[in-house]
Order: C-alpha cells, then structure tokens, then sequence
C-alpha cells in the first residue's frame, strides 16, 4: 500500500504521538459503535472538559500585553529599587481590566479599569497593580468584599441591580469621591490606551542611606485621556464587547506601541502625622499642590502575548511582590490586598503559579517551595528545608534590605482611622465637581448619574442618593434631584 504523503505539521495526542483523524472516532465497522479504546477521542473531549479556570471574582475582564519600562529622570535620592535607577531598562507585562463585568461582559460598562503592571526586575518581580482612578470606593478592606457584591449581581434573579449599587453607596459615604470619578468621564474609557493608571495606594520608598519617603503613582497615558459618552459605550457594548481588548491588540499588532509615562508624589516621611489628610486613606488624593509629580520613566506596549490563556488569563499580579526600596504603608486596604492576592492565586491557578511563564522571574529563584500539583521547576536549592549545611541559600538581610515598617502602638480596636484635619467622607469629591471638571464635564456627569438612578432605584435609596449628592456639592445634588424627578 503506497503511504499517503505526510501532512506537515502533523497531529499529536498531547503525548506528542501522530495520530490518524481528527474527523473520525474508532468504530467497529463504519456504522458501528466507538471503541472505548479510543483514547485520542476520549482526550480531546475530557481535555475540552477541563479547559476552564476559574475566572478572576473581579476583574475578570481584560486585556494585556509585555513591554518595557525605561527610566527618564533620576529617583535615587527616593529610593534604591533597582528598576528606578538611572538608565534602568526593565521587561513587564500589563492588565487592564473592568471590575465587576464577567468574563463575557462588555469592554465599555461603566466601570473603573484594572491597571495592573508586573517588572521581571533584576531583584525578582515587582507588582504595581493600580486602577485607572487615584481613589477607591471603600477604605477598609474589611468591607470590600461587601462593596463588590452590591455591584454585581442579585442572589434571586442573578441580574445586576442599580439599587443594591445605590442602597450600598448611599450607606457608605466614603465612596463619594471614587462614585464621583466612576459616574464622570473616567468611567468610560475610550480605550485601555487613553487612560491614565494610579497606584492608588501610597507606598514607600527607601533610599541607599535607610531614609524613608512615603509616594503615590501616577502613569500617565501618553496618548492622552479620552472618553465615550453613555450612549457610545452603550452602542459598543451592543456592537462589539471586546472593542477595548481589540483595539489593544490591534495596535501593538500594527507597531503603533501605546506608551505611559510614569510619576510619583513624593512626601517625606514625617510629613504623614500632621498632614491636612490622613495620607493612608484611600478614598484620599494628595493635592498636586502639596506634593507636585516627579517624572520617574517611560513604559511601552510593544508585544502582544501570543497564548492569550497563558499569558493573560493565568497571570498573577500580587501587590506582596515589593522589591527592596519600596514597601507598604499603613493603608489598610493594601495590607489586606497583600494577602488577598496570592490567596486568589493559589486558588484560580494552583499553588505553582510563579513558575508559569506570565508570572515565572528573570531571575534565579532560591525559595525552598517544592512540590505541589503543576510544579515543572525542580526545587535547586541542593536542600529542602533551611538552615542546612548542604549548600542551600540563607536569607541576607543585606540583600532584602531592612524591613520597611514604621511604629505601630496602641490597643488593638475596631475603629475608623484617625482624622486629619481636612478629613470628611465629600470635600474632595465636591473640590473635583468644583474646581477639576468644566461645564461640559459636570453636564456629562449630571447626566450620567440621573441616567444611572432613573434606572431601577427604589424611592429610599434614591432619597438617599440625592442626599449623598448634595453633600458632594449642593448645585449638583439639585441637577441630579430635579433631573430624577423629571423636573
Ligand atoms: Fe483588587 N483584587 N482587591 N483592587 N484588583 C483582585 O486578585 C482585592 C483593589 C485590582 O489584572 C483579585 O487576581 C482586595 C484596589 C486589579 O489580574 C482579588 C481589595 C485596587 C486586579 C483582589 C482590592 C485593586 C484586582 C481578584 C480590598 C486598585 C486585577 C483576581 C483591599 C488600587 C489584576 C485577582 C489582574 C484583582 C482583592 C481592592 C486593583 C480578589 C481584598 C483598591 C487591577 O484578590
């Protein structure tokens, strides 16, 4: 029997062996029953029963890509981290992100966009994973779960509800200045590429010489900020829900490379306790005014993944990945987030999840991890368990550098933070309607939100929410009142 030409390339089994169809399942006779033996048919469908990871609980939309980030001015005297030293080039990978859509969900819901950023650094992987807003609904990670749920959708009906979003904002007047940037134009990016992304947090940074400074990050996009109105990103949801992910993609894959450029605020250490703000809260901006933005670097989106899964959908951004000369801060819903990330990993990817390609660092690795489900990376430490006389690493404090903390005392409670002199739940959501938008900004803002509470909110929570609006700013809550009630 002549042999038919080969395909090439040919088809495996995942054991790499070539196999005869694709089309046909082995029968006895061509009408007659499928063979259990039938292996390679048996493995494509229970392969195809397993393809799923659980998706992110938030966040799970989003699109990325690797780049670059180039440092541009000269931030050692603020902090030692090596990515920030002078003429530091360092590989990444970013995310953006919606928050509360699933998976399938539409890329223009109203919504604050992830921007969660990932440096393969010379001393491991350091994550920054911010939004697109300086600001967040809640301050307390204790209540952030809570927040969430009211967002997505009701436990009867399984829809997404305005007065379960309502009912919780109105009842948490913290959330008014990060409600007031959801509702105006942020909300609505145009694309992942025209808008900016916060750390949102303040974090520390730590000098060659010990001395510590506490900082805020702004990366700024470098194609500038544009926005839908409702009614575009309404239109775009219908027509195509992956128009951010595409236009992303469709860029880099063109050469037209989105780029940010990267600032932080710095304020020196002592500033923190006399501070007009409670610089940890996180419902707070500093005012450029206090403390202006100093340019930091350039990164640049120039390499589309090309496993979408492998890449996007399995990478681990950790906001515990801190490298030597940048720490935490005080702010409570950081801490929580530093447990909370790896928590989520372990879970949605299994517990080798650094070892996979998005997450895996450009350097060595000498933890003493071994073993557990997935782990391809043998542990090469020459000892599984330290202190050892076999060779096996020691931890050096030169290297880690000390610990980047600050005094803590008191009992322990279950209390608000302390106020700072200008704290309060509205002010610097009412100074933005004020003094940051313009006309036009505060039309497209009343508008949005009439349109939000005309929808489906329920007279006490929409009296509260008209409440909540005239304590960010009298005139605004009247436009939203008088728009609501059709007047
Ligand atoms: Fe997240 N957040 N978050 N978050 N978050 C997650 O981790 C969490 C918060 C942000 O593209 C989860 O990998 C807690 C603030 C981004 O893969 C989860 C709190 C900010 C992403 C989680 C917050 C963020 C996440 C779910 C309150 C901006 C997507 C999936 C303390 C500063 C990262 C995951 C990516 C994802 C926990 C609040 C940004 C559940 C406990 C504030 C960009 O672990």
């Amino acid at each position: 029997m002549t042999e038919a030409p080969h395909k090439d390339p040919f088809t495996t089994s995942n054991a790499g062996i070539p196999v005869e169809s694709d089309e046909h399942s082995l029968t006895v006779g061509r009408d007659g029953p499928i063979l259990l033996h039938d292996h390679y048919a048996i493995e494509k469908m229970a392969q195809f029963n397993r393809e799923r990871v659980p998706e992110r609980v938030v966040h799970a939309k989003g699109s990325g890509a690797y780049g670059t980030f180039e440092v541009t001015n000269d931030v050692s005297q603020f902090t030692k981290a090596d990515l920030f030293q002078p003429g530091k080039r360092t590989e990444m990978l970013a995310r953006f992100s919606t928050v509360a859509g699933e998976q399938g969900s539409p890329d223009t819901w109203r919504d604050p966009r992830g921007f969660a950023l990932k440096f393969y650094t010379e001393q491991g992987n350091y994550d920054l994973v911010g939004n697109n807003t300086p600001v967040f609904f809640v301050r307390d990670t204790i209540k952030f779960q809570d927040f969430i749920r009211s967002q997505k959708r009701r436990p009867d009906s399984g829809l997404r509800d305005h007065d379960m979003q309502w009912d919780f904002w109105s009842l948490s007047p913290e959330s008014a200045h990060q409600v007031t940037w959801l509702m105006g134009d942020r909300g609505l990016p145009k694309t992942y590429r025209h808008m900016n992304g916060y750390s949102s947090h303040t974090y520390m940074w730590i000098n060659g010489g010990g001395e510590k400074f506490w900082v805020k990050y702004h990366i700024k996009t470098d194609q500038g900020v544009e926005f839908l109105t409702q009614d575009e990103a309404d239109e775009l949801a219908g027509r195509d829900a992956d128009v951010h992910r595409r236009d992303l993609f469709d860029s880099i894959a063109s050469g037209d490379a989105p780029s940010w450029t990267m600032h932080v605020q710095v304020m020196p250490f002592d500033d923190a306790p006399d501070y007009r703000f409670n610089p940890f809260d996180l419902t707070k901006v500093w005012p450029h005014g206090d403390y202006p933005l100093i340019e930091v670097g350039r990164m640049r989106l120039d390499r589309n993944p090309d496993d979408f899964f492998v890449h996007i959908e399995q990478a681990a951004f950790e906001p515990s990945n801190m490298v030597p000369g940048i720490g935490p801060s005080p702010d409570k819903m950081l801490l929580g987030r530093i447990f909370s990330y790896p928590d989520t990993h372990r879970y949605r990817i299994g517990p080798n999840y650094a070892q996979l390609p998005p997450n895996r660092p450009h350097v060595p690795v000498r933890s003493y991890a071994k073993d557990g489900p997935m782990r391809f990376e043998p542990n090469r430490v020459g000892a599984v368990y330290a202190p050892n006389s076999y060779g096996g690493p020691a931890a050096d404090p030169a290297m880690a550098g000390e610990p980047a903390g600050w005094e803590a005392a008191g009992e322990m409670v279950r209390e608000a933070y302390s106020l700072h002199r200008d704290d309060d739940d509205f002010g610097q959501a009412g100074t933005m309607v004020r003094q940051v938008l313009d006309d036009a900004a505060r039309d497209r803002l009343v508008s949005n939100i009439v349109g939000h509470l005309s929808d489906g909110v329920s007279a006490p929570v929409l009296e509260r929410a008209l409440q909540y609006w005239r304590n960010v700013d009298k005139d605004l809550g009247d436009r939203v009142a008088a728009g609501v009630n059709g007047a």
